[in-house]
């Protein structure tokens, strides 16, 4: 299937973010969990910034795609959270921009977020915030385990039920290294911004 993708606007502020209503799927996760190489996975081509050093990711970048015949729509890549001076962090550390980001109430535009977590580790108290922090926005809401590839098969299992039963839903496992997961992550994508929000 063909898949359009360009990236499009960096955000600084509020005042920067795209006013042509398209909708939009927002990345959000800690530093480092993999939101821009996802995004590079889903486009099959490298559109956004990756490093091996956390908090590459300082503003909000918005890249237009499209698959197939499906919507075009915006993937928004947001700052990480939980990046201050090592540790866990905390949703409380929620970047400005995310929170203008939620906050912004942009009249008329769909919005729906995928909370990335390190399929590794399951249960981060950062993620559990932060989940309990998105679950507050009005926007519909999506759970996506990252690096797959790094689990045993074993690990999939349970780390997949850990995950579904501390989420109460669906995850979707992805490897933006092996593309394992990524049809059904386009397809999840292509319908979230139209739900409403549960
Ligand atoms: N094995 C494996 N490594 C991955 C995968 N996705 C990302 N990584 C690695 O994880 C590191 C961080 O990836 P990024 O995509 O830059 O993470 P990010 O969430 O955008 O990070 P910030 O911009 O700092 O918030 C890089 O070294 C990637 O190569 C994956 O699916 N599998
Ligand atoms: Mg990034």
């Amino acid at each position: 299937m063909k898949i359009v993708a360009e990236f499009v606007t960096s955000a600084a502020a509020a005042g920067d973010f795209p006013r042509d209503r398209l909708a939009e799927v927002a990345l959000v996760g800690r530093s480092n969990v993999g939101k821009s190489s996802l995004i590079n996975a889903l486009a099959r081509r490298k559109v956004a910034r990756t490093s091996a050093a956390p908090g590459k990711t300082r503003l909000a970048n918005f890249y237009r795609v499209q698959r197939g015949a499906g919507p075009v729509l915006y993937l928004v890549d947001l700052p990480g959270y939980g990046y201050a001076r090592g540790g866990d962090g905390s949703a409380a550390e929620f970047n400005r921009l995310t929170e203008a980001y939620f906050d912004r109430g942009r009249e008329g535009t769909r919005i729906g977020v995928l909370l990335l977590v390190d399929a590794r580790h399951p249960g981060l108290e950062s993620d559990v915030e932060a989940w309990g922090w998105l679950r507050s926005k009005p926007c519909s809401r999506g759970i996506v385990g990252t690096k797959a590839d790094k689990l045993t098969r074993a690990e999939r299992a349970r780390h997949g039920r850990e995950l579904e039963s501390l989420f109460d839903g669906p995850v979707s496992l992805v490897s933006a290294q092996t593309g394992e997961g990524l049809e059904e992550l386009w397809k999840l994508i292509a319908t979230l911004p139209n739900r409403t929000a549960p």
